[in-house]
């Protein structure tokens, strides 16, 4: 793999695709997941790859409908795994959310591959790898294999990079479903009880970052602040973000070095 200068501007973005190189060359990510990682990538330019107002309501909202979970699990896939591992086991550990390996290109080698991922980085307890399999019968995708002291026994689960059937599965059998998905558009954006629309990443290390604010309220500031949340209105403020954040880099005699910070100056 090439070495990327410090001083490129893209080196960040670039980075992290060869984490998602890596991770499917050591088989913990589906090939698919690498155009999937593409199209999040597409969808974080258009609102600027930073957390937005909108997103941070959504943090907080998922953060304390997960404090208030009776047995909250978080649903990793490939791409979650690759990304951020340490971040995952952190949340875990403080949360005492579960962490479920659960695919969508199941098979036995990636399960294997992220379980190896996980536990090298300090997880304590998977879901999802022996065979205390459960089926959901709403779905036919891989995603149908559960774990019955996992997902099946859930309250709340916490699903990012997701596909939409799952999502309206888990709503039907009456779980609440938290979504982390860049996509507004998307079939789960629309399903979930609560979407993050953000980038996986910076979602989990806010969420390590916010947790001990979300560990000083009572049981009631959580309900309040979960009542208070309203998912179809944060998506269309996410969605009107998106064309004023688009609206702002046309507009005549703005540099594009102001809205982007590419340290250079074209006049548009
Ligand atoms: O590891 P597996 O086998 O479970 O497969 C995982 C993938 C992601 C391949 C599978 O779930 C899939 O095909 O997902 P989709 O239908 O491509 O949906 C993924 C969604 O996540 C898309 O709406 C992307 O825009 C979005 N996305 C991609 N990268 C990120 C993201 N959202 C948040 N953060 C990201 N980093």
């Amino acid at each position: 793999m090439i070495e990327i200068p410090d001083d490129h501007p893209r080196a960040e973005s670039l980075r992290i695709r060869h984490v998602m190189e890596k991770g499917y060359m050591n088989r913990i990510v589906a090939l698919a997941g690498l155009i999937a990682h593409g199209r999040g990538e597409a969808f974080d330019y258009i609102i600027g790859e930073k957390t937005t107002p909108p997103a941070l309501k959504s943090i907080e909202a998922a953060l304390s409908m997960i404090k208030l979970a009776k047995y909250p699990v978080f649903s990793i896939n490939g791409n979650t795994a690759a990304l951020a591992p340490n971040e995952i086991v952190k949340f875990a550990e403080i949360s005492g959310i579960k962490l479920e390996i659960n695919l969508f290109y199941r098979t036995e080698e990636r399960i294997q591959a992220i379980k190896k991922h996980l536990l090298d980085v300090g997880a304590k307890e998977l879901f999802g790898i022996s065979d205390r399999k459960a089926q959901i019968q709403e779905l036919s995708s891989n995603r149908r294999f559960v774990d019955k002291d996992g997902i099946l026994k859930s309250d709340v689960i916490l699903v990012p990079l997701e596909d939409g059937d799952r999502t309206e599965a888990l709503r039907k059998m009456g779980k609440i479903v938290i979504a982390i998905d860049l996509n507004p558009l998307s079939r789960t954006a629309q399903w979930a009880n609560i979407t993050i629309v953000d980038n996986f990443l910076r979602v989990i290390k806010l969420f390590i970052e916010k947790w001990p604010d979300i560990e000083k309220k009572s049981e009631s500031e959580l309900k309040q602040i979960v009542r208070n949340f309203d998912n179809k209105e944060n998506l269309r403020e996410m969605i009107k973000y998106s064309i004023d954040y688009l609206n702002k880099i046309s507009n005549k005699g703005i540099y594009i070095d102001e809205v982007l910070n590419f340290g250079y100056k074209i006049r548009i």
